[in-house]
């Protein structure tokens, strides 16, 4: 088989997947087939009975953002930008531009169904100066909790408990930058059961914390954003935003959605599984990520360059360059 004809077969299998990837039901907007999450056992409704809120940020109202789950808790945006969402890693993304803000009702009970919860958003920033607040709950009496991104690009997940001293949790050693313009998946949980609470970044848990005199009352308020007028130097974008009323496991986080994790642990993110044919729950040879003859749609390429140092997320530059360099 002459080189041209081994380029030609590759071309035409990359057809074929990509056609086959279009016509497949994908519900949940994840960029993989519901049918092929399924048979692997990944969720294709977000883990929709501990869901309070699942907002996609595919919206183009430019005055709202529109709540996937049954709860109906659309968000209100305040002081964006005229045409605030752009291309994201999932369909569209949500540009926060300094004082920009989403308002939630914070008496729509759905928020207290129960004190466990779990915060969930791909994350897109720009080097600041100040910190940037992601999310903001707090109750009718003053105990808040938040999440936020500090300067030099930390995550941090806040408590508040009124009369009481704030308590941090926020990675100390081999902390990323979120704040380098690549997308990260942040999440926040807090098991109420424990009083423990656990900050991830890409899939990875930064830290945890028995979390003291935390006894919060019923929603007040929620908000994704800044609105403080002296945090004037933030940018940043979000995707796939969710909230969850439980804590949800680390094998859980890993499925925020499930595309870019590894559950198998072999170096190859689960949509480079389905675009290859290979069992994402079964670890494949080492040899196999050098074989790799196709590549993914060109807007996951555009979108998703992940830098970090989790070796379950920043293979798939490296994959991505590859399969492009043995179709050239
Ligand atoms: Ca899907
Ligand atoms: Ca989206
Ligand atoms: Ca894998």
């Amino acid at each position: 088989m002459t080189r041209n004809s081994i380029h030609v077969f590759a071309i035409f299998g990359l057809i074929a997947l990509l056609s086959s990837s279009l016509y497949a039901a994908d519900n949940d907007r994840d960029g993989l087939p519901d049918e092929w999450q399924a048979a692997y056992g990944f969720t294709t409704n977000a883990f929709a009975p501990k869901l309070t809120a699942w907002w996609q940020m595919d919206d183009t109202s430019k005055t709202n953002v529109i709540d996937r789950s049954s709860s109906g808790l659309n968000g209100t945006l305040v002081n964006f930008e005229p045409s605030p969402f752009e291309l994201g890693l999932f369909g569209n993304a949500l540009v926060f531009a300094p004082h920009s803000q989403v308002q939630f009702d914070g008496t729509n009970a759905a928020w207290n169904v129960s004190k466990s919860f779990t915060f969930s958003s791909w994350y897109k920033g720009t080097n600041a100066v100040v910190t940037s607040t992601v999310a903001h709950w707090r109750d009718e009496v003053g105990n808040s909790w938040q999440v936020d991104v500090s300067i030099g690009g930390t995550v941090a997940f806040l408590f508040e408990p009124t009369g009481r001293p704030s308590q941090v949790l926020q990675g100390t050693a081999n902390t990323m930058n979120v704040n380098d313009q690549e997308w990260h998946h942040i999440a926040a949980v807090f098991d109420a059961d424990r009083s423990q609470a656990v900050l991830y970044v890409d899939g990875t848990a930064e830290t945890n914390a028995y979390v003291e005199y935390w006894e919060p009352g019923p929603t007040q308020a929620f908000s994704l954003g800044n609105l403080n007028p002296d945090l004037s130097l933030n940018r940043f974008t979000l995707d796939e935003v969710r909230f969850y009323h439980a804590a949800l496991s680390s094998d859980e986080i890993l499925e925020l959605p499930a595309t870019y994790s590894d559950p198998d642990g072999d170096g190859i993110c689960n949509l480079y599984e389905y675009l290859r044919g290979t069992n994402p729950r079964v670890p494949d040879a080492q040899e196999d990520r050098f074989k790799v003859d196709v590549t993914p749609p060109p807007s996951v390429l555009d979108s998703v360059h992940l830098s970090s140092p989790n070796p379950n997320l920043d293979f798939r530059t490296s994959l991505a360059l590859r399969a492009e360099t043995a179709l050239r």
